[in-house]
């Protein structure tokens, strides 16, 4: 990955790294709950001491500098902004962000990222600069490498740049990567502390999305359990080319509350497809040209059409593998409890007719922390 314009001024020295990290954790609450709008940071500083500080509004608005602003009034006045995205510069549904800045007479300006954002896209850089704030920002290949930056606004970018939704598998199993007995038998394999690690990944994402197999076989809710997120419920989809999900399960007794997707294709019957869209699912028809199955890449793009920044991945191994075949998953999420189910158990990803080691699909392990008896561990896909 390159990096892209210098906007003059030195780099970020190691202290405004640790504020932009301050700027991070902000971001982090709000992920997964701000709309078509990435969450941002924003922390001023003014003389060592915090002055005002915003993270973007639920639902998109306000923005992070507008309320950090707010907060700090006549402080903000020669005060250094950590901001985890570059500040705006367009006249949206609020005043653009760098004009704000500049009004406050904030003097410099720590930047992670640049905003793709084709409204914005450096604007809002050049805007600062012409004002005489002094700029820095984080080199591309430093974000990528910090366990605390690099997925901040990946959800964001691959949605502006890409068309699709940064995608992230969740997997939990064994020692062994199974997820089940042959019975069938999976829950539970990880206990509740991994558990609640789960439930926080769903609640920091737009959508979380299973196949019908799993829809079928575990009729889950994919709700977000955790005091104080329970209302925060991402939207759900269905990988299901042959519309087979349950009528009665409790993916479509919620589908209208949670503006499910339906992922299908045009082999699937018309009357389910039907039933399905009175139910409320949102149906997306994703064929592959040649075939009856689903499109993976257009499918993705279907829900990045749809303003999907930050994509869950729950099973099960088929959906697993058909994602990791077309190298579609930026992310691995891996949970791993202490056991060992043995080769009579289900696998946690289904063949990938890898033929040559190179060919396999590489990821690097961006964190892992301890979960109860459990391990979770974060990889980002190697590039
Ligand atoms: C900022 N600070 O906190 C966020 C920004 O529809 P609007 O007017 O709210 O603009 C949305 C765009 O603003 C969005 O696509 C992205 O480029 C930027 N988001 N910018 O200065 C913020 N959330
Ligand atoms: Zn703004």
């Amino acid at each position: 990955m390159t990096d892209g314009p210098s906007w003059g001024g030195a780099p970020p020295s190691l202290n405004d790294v640790s504020w932009l990290r301050a700027a991070a954790k902000l971001a982090r609450r709000h992920l997964g709950q701000t709309g078509e709008n990435p969450s941002v940071g924003c922390i001023l500083v003014n003389q060592g001491r915090v002055v005002g500080r915003g993270v973007t509004g639920i639902g998109g608005r306000p923005h992070a500098e507008a309320l950090a602003l707010e907060r700090a009034g006549p402080a903000a006045t020669g005060a250094t902004a950590y901001v985890t995205l570059e500040p705006c510069a367009h006249q949206g549904k609020t005043p653009p962000c760098a004009d704000h800045l500049i009004a406050a007479g904030v003097d410099r300006c720590v930047v992670l990222e640049c905003d793709p954002d084709p409204r914005v896209a450096g604007r809002g850089m050049l805007r600062l600069r012409a004002a005489g704030i002094d700029l820095a920002v984080m080199a591309q290949h430093s974000v990528e490498r910090d366990p605390q930056f690099w997925d901040l606004n990946a959800g964001f970018i691959s949605r502006i740049t890409a068309g699709r939704p940064f995608v992230t598998l969740k997997l939990a199993t064994t020692l062994d990567g199974k997820i089940a007995l042959a019975s069938g038998e999976s829950q539970w394999i990880t206990g509740p502390a991994a558990r609640r690690a789960g439930h926080l990944f769903r609640a920091q994402s737009d959508g979380i999305l299973v196949g019908s197999g799993t829809a079928l076989a575990d009729n889950p809710k994919l709700t977000v359990r955790l005091p104080g997120l329970e209302g925060h419920a991402p939207r759900t989809i269905v990988w299901d080319g042959q519309a087979r999900v349950d009528p009665d399960g409790a993916l479509a007794k919620a589908a209208a509350a949670r503006r499910a997707v339906l992922l299908t294709t045009e082999k699937a019957d018309g009357e389910k497809i039907s039933h399905l869209s009175e139910l409320g699912f949102d149906i997306q028809i994703v064929n592959h040209k040649a075939g009856r199955w689903i499109d993976p890449s257009a499918a993705l793009v279907a829900l990045g059409g749809l303003g999907l920044s930050r994509l869950l991945v729950e099973g099960g191994g088929r959906l697993a593998a058909t994602l990791l075949a077309a190298d579609l998953v930026d992310c691995l999420v891996w949970h791993r409890a202490a056991s060992v189910i043995g080769a009579d158990g289900i696998d946690a990803i289904g063949a990938l007719d890898v033929m040559a080691l190179a060919q396999m699909p590489r990821f690097h392990q961006m964190d892992a922390w301890a979960a109860g008896p459990d391990e979770v561990s974060l990889f980002r896909r190697a590039r």
